[in-house]
């Protein structure tokens, strides 16, 4: 009955669909199609179906905020509607789910406009994993003429990097792959770290892939600026009101497929990078501080804490 979620879901799940705006972006999708496919002869019994298709999107991947924070306000915009007829409810959810990727998109172009500012000629770019918006502000300041090159981690266990790697070459960047742990070997080399986000928490912390936490570390110690990349809606409102960024754990054998019996393999997706690690973050609204990422959600977005 939900089958164009379940199988979003699933290929969200399986990293098939990975980054968190290409999960956001594919949730939406998802939930355009269920609304068309829809057999709810009544509005009450349509909005019971999305709200199934929520909860299995939502615990697709736990550390997704931009995708809570999308299909969140999708179906509250049509949920406001007095609307009851189920075939004009289901228009509204495209309409909503345009609108949505509309300033989605819109946003990568800013952050983007903004952060290629930053990348001077001759500098090396160190970033971790493959984000979409930071290989779109790359991608950027090449078309602007820059010269610059990039070392990129492989990203264990998944091997992201490589996803990044192979999208800079095709860019024509003079791109370094390297293992995770050389990451200090050549920090002495880099001008800019720029990594992307999963989740920003109230206290201005950023949630990204397993290790960013340890570049942060490193260039800090190098005196490196490390900077993150990320649309304003990957803030998460409930770490305001006292809960924890869920910190998605994945399954053991992606680390080790037959493993000695009785060892315990722990397999975290994702790690905390505090605020005092964090130059600035490069969002639509401008380069901010960390400290200030509750007033620039709350004057642009301030639906997120309703
Ligand atoms: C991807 C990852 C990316 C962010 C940002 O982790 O940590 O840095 O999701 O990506 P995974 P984007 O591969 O486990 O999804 O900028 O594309 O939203």
């Amino acid at each position: 009955m939900l089958e164009p979620i379940q199988s979003a879901a699933e290929r969200i799940k399986k990293l098939e669909v990975q980054g968190a705006r290409k999960v956001a972006i594919e949730a939406i999708k998802a939930l355009v199609t269920q609304a068309h496919q829809t057999r709810a002869k009544t509005k009450k019994d349509f909005f019971k179906e999305l709200s199934k298709a929520k909860e299995i999107l939502f615990t697709s991947r736990e550390t997704e905020p931009l995708m809570r924070n999308a299909v969140r306000w999708v179906i509250n915009q049509v949920e406001k509607s007095d609307e009851k007829r189920v075939k004009k409810l289901a228009e509204a959810i495209s309409l909503s789910s345009k609108e949505f990727l509309k300033n989605l998109e819109d946003s990568k172009e800013k952050i983007a406009e903004i952060g290629a500012k930053r990348i001077r000629d001759d500098s090396v770019i160190f970033t971790h994993c493959h984000s979409s918006t930071v290989n779109y502000l790359l991608e950027r300041a090449k078309k602007e003429g820059k010269t610059f090159e990039v070392i990129c981690t492989e990203t264990r266990p998944i091997f992201q990097g490589r996803t990044t790697a192979k999208e800079m070459l095709e860019l024509g960047i003079k791109t370094t792959f390297i293992v995770d742990s050389a990451a200090r070997f050549f920090m002495n080399q880099v001008d800019l770290v720029i990594v992307g986000a999963d989740a920003i928490t109230s206290e201005g912390n950023v949630v990204n892939k397993i290790g960013t936490s340890m570049v942060a570390l490193i260039a800090r110690e190098a005196r490196t600026p490390f900077y993150v990349v990320s649309e304003l809606l990957k803030f998460d409102p409930v770490t305001m009101y006292g809960d924890y960024e869920k910190i998605e754990e994945r399954s053991p054998e992606e680390i080790w497929k037959d493993p000695p019996k009785d060892l315990i393999i722990r397999n975290p997706a994702f790690d905390v990078t505090r605020r005092d690690f964090i130059h600035g973050i490069i969002c639509e609204e401008g380069i901010i501080s960390s400290h200030s990422i509750i007033e620039v959600v709350h004057r642009k977005y301030p639906w997120v804490f309703e």
